[in-house]
């Protein structure tokens, strides 16, 4: 620790505008980098997601080709969950927060956190790439099954789209892991004296957990990756069964198995919606600690599920495969492991209501945000316990029902959490007020337009709409369910429309936002002590100590109402915690 803070005394070295902005190794500027980076991609991500929608609503329109639709909704999926969701949060708030909120002054490897903003902007660049590519993107989805991502005459995003799409995540593996690494070193090792683990805010206990979760199962769909380049490139057969016609031609490839991919891309991909939902737990807790100011119901328990979360994630991904002829008995079981861990998120969502009970609660957009976070994760997660039983989710899967269960419970309430964090953290990252009135009407048209775009869904999944399909309407059955599709449609625009209000704010704030003090929301934990925005090495002088845990909102005989994490129980004139 010592070596660390020698390192980075504040302000002792001089930088250019490059190494300062650009090639910076300050964990804030990069935390920045990827938090801007992954609002670029939200904006892409999203503007595919309008043009399938306009399609779903009025097929007449011919604003896609079948082709292009099925690239639409791979590139969606893929840039959502890849390059906006996992960069937020466990680049963007992950960098930003976890050394300012453990007292350290900056990351245990600033030249590798350095890396892994560039490695990570260069596997976007390769997928943003195949856009270009002849054929167009990837027409496989987000989860790339073979054999329609492993032939690449099967459709025609199958040709260099789909191996553009498998380097650029490959890449992006490379990338995670120099964060994870770092994310947790510094955890561990770099927290200043005082911060016991016990001590740690919610939001470093959900990137630190999230950040294992990420070390233990991107390599495995890097692997994965890998070996379905090979197939395309190298005439290996690992998931290319023997037999195959394809366009009236035998195919050349034995032996290999379909099912591998599932297995290997599941045993990442559900682990990996918990990587992008515990951060949001933690920002969510504190948040919600703070407007109301209370301290958070059972921490310790807090802390238990989200353990609890991390280890039972490792176990359930079979329930994706239900249907993939699995024989009953390993479906009963992973039936079982996955109503389990509906029970830790239960616990959190119970203990965040009994937070809020009773709390002098301030409607900041910060705290609406974040209690849309609670009500979009119950709405989406309640109907994973309809998934979760293998009999209920053979009808079920591959139907809008699904989508909406996905979207609310991760796709929504991630990224409301990331709102949540960006209007929090906002004066602190850049000394400046955003602007609340525009959030609150970002916030309302956000929470109006994503009930209005999933929960239909449910209906229209338990009415038999396939889920990645293009041309509904050649289906009679289907073809009735329209007016949805167009409801869904108009209210998806509210949300589109949201997220500009969000981007103008975001930008005058940054230019002519009020300027923020050093502790607006007068918060407890250890970034509010700093400048806003912090200096380079974080605090002037000696780095903070800290004397008790992170919620210590409505102090009885405090001298304000809140006793923040660095004063010296002599400063706060009260008896030290043991
Ligand atoms: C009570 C907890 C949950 C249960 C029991 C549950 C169960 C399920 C099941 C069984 C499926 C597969 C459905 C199918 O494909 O037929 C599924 C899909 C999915 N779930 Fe959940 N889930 C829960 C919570 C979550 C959470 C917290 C997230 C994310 C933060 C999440 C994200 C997803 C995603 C992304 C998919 C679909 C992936 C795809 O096919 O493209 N789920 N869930
Ligand atoms: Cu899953």
């Amino acid at each position: 620790m010592a070596a660390a803070t020698e390192l980075h005394v504040p302000e002792a070295h001089r930088e250019s505008f490059w190494t300062r902005y650009v090639f910076s190794q300050d964990h804030k500027v990069i935390g920045i980098q990827y938090l801007l980076t992954s609002f670029v991609m939200l904006l892409i991500g999203g503007a595919l997601a309008m043009a399938m929608r306009v399609n779903l609503a009025w097929p007449q329109s011919g604003i896609l080709q079948a082709d292009q639709y099925l690239a639409a909704v791979s590139m969606h999926g893929t840039l959502m969950v890849f390059f906006v969701l996992t960069p937020a949060l466990l680049g963007g708030f992950a960098n930003f927060l976890v050394p300012l909120k453990i007292g350290a002054r900056d990351m245990a490897f600033p030249f590798i956190n350095m890396l892994s903003y560039w490695v990570f902007l260069l596997s976007a660049l390769v997928l943003l790439a195949s856009f270009f590519a002849p054929g167009g993107p990837l027409n496989s989805g987000w989860t790339a099954y073979p054999p329609l991502s492993a032939l690449p005459q099967a459709a025609p995003g199958s040709g260099l789209g789909q191996s553009l799409w498998l380097v650029s995540i490959a890449i992006f593996c490379v990338s995670s892991l120099l964060g994870s690494l770092n994310y947790i070193t510094t955890i561990l090792v770099m927290r200043t004296p005082g911060m016991r683990l016990g001590r740690l805010p919610l939001t470093v206990w959900g990137i630190f957990l999230a950040a294992i979760l990420a070390l233990l199962t991107f390599p495995v769909l890097m692997a994965a990756g890998i070996l379905l380049l090979f197939d395309r490139h190298a005439g290996t057969s690992f998931f290319i069964p023997a037999g195959l016609v394809v366009g009236g031609e035998v195919i050349r490839h034995t032996g290999g198995n379909p099912l591998l991919w599932q297995h290997l891309f599941w045993f990442f991909g559900h682990p990996e919606v918990y990587i992008v939902i515990l951060p949001p737990m933690g920002i969510v807790s504190d948040v919600i600690a703070n407007f109301a100011r209370k301290p958070i119901f059972g921490y310790p328990a807090m802390v238990g599920s989200m353990v609890a979360i991390t280890v039972l994630s490792f176990l359930v991904w079979g329930h994706h495969m239900f249907v993939s002829g699995m024989h009953p008995l390993l479906g009963t079981g992973f039936a079982i492991t996955t109503l389990l861990i509906g029970t830790p998120s239960a616990v959190k969502t119970f203990n965040w209501l009994v937070t809020l009970w009773r709390g002098k609660l301030y409607f900041s957009t910060a705290m609406l945000f974040a209690l849309g976070f609670i009500s979009t994760f119950v709405a989406g997660g309640l109907t994973g316990i309809f998934l979760g039983n293998a009999a209920v989710d053979i009808p079920l899967h591959d139907t809008f029902f699904v989508v909406g269960h996905f979207h609310l419970v991760m796709g929504v309430a991630a990224l409301f959490g990331i709102f949540a964090g960006t209007y929090f953290w906002f004066p602190k990252m850049f000394g400046r007020m955003m602007d609340e009135r525009l959030g609150r009407v970002h916030f309302w048209l956000s929470i109006l337009g994503v009930y209005g775009t999933f929960f239909p869904m449910y209906y229209l999944g338990l009415a038999g709409m396939h889920r990645r399909i293009f041309n509904y309407q050649a289906f009679p059955y289907l073809a009735k369910l329209q007016p949805v599709q167009v409801f869904i449609t108009l209210s998806a625009f509210l949300i589109f429309l949201g997220g500009l209000v969000f981007a103008y704010n975001l930008f005058t704030s940054l230019a002519n936002g009020p300027r923020a003090d050093r502790n607006p929301w007068r918060a407890t934990t250890l970034e509010w002590f700093a400048d806003s925005p912090p200096p380079h090495g974080n605090w002037h002088g000696d780095a903070p100590r800290v004397y008790r845990g992170p919620y210590e909102y409505s102090v009885p005989g405090a001298r304000e109402d809140y006793l923040p994490q660095w004063l010296s129980p002599v400063e706060a004139g009260v008896e030290a915690e043991h």
